[in-house]
């Protein structure tokens, strides 16, 4: 697990995050579907999505976005008491999205990635160390949820 110190740098970095959500949640997405065309396919959605400008002008996108860093918000806020808000996630994202665990790899990257260039004064090495193992905890305990699920991920 995390140590107090380390979560409450989880913490406080994603304060800056959500001053934000719409600007972050849709530089993640983009950056997550250029690095990794292949997560893209999962979204029914998007499909007409094909060049990055596209993807720039894209309201759906920045709208799923804010979906998906509010609710790994919820999840950062519980520092690691996460059962009941991970439960639902693992699910859908087992069952129905079928999103392996590889891939919450490459988002987990790409978070880091983003708040590296847009936050870069105050998201150092120690931060982003936290953070980091705030992400790899989240992708553990969606994994072992998966199994439960019966999606090997
Ligand atoms: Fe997904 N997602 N997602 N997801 N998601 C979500 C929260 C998805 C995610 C990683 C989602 C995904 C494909 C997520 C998704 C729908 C992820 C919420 C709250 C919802 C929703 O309620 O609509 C992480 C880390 C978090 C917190 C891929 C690929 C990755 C990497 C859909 C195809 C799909 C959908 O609705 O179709």
């Amino acid at each position: 697990g995390l140590s107090d110190q380390e979560w409450q740098k989880v913490l406080t970095i994603w304060g800056k995050v959500e001053s934000d959500l719409p600007g972050h949640g849709h530089a993640v997405l983009m950056r997550l579907f250029q690095d990794h065309p292949e997560t893209m396919d999962r979204f029914e959605k998007f499909k007409d999505l094909k060049t990055p400008d596209q993807m720039k002008g894209s309201e759906a996108l920045k709208k799923h976005g804010v979906t998906v860093l509010t609710q790994l918000g919820k999840i950062l806020k519980q520092k690691g008491n996460h059962e009941s808000e991970l439960k639902p996630l693992a699910q859908t994202h087992a069952t129905q999205h079928k999103i392996p665990v590889k891939y919450l790899e490459f988002i987990s990257e790409v978070i880091i990635k983003v708040i590296a260039e847009k936050h870069s004064a105050d998201f150092g090495a120690d931060s982003q160390a936290a953070m980091k193992k705030a992400l790899e905890l989240f992708r553990n305990d969606m994994a072992s949820k998966y199994k439960e699920f019966g999606f090997q991920g």
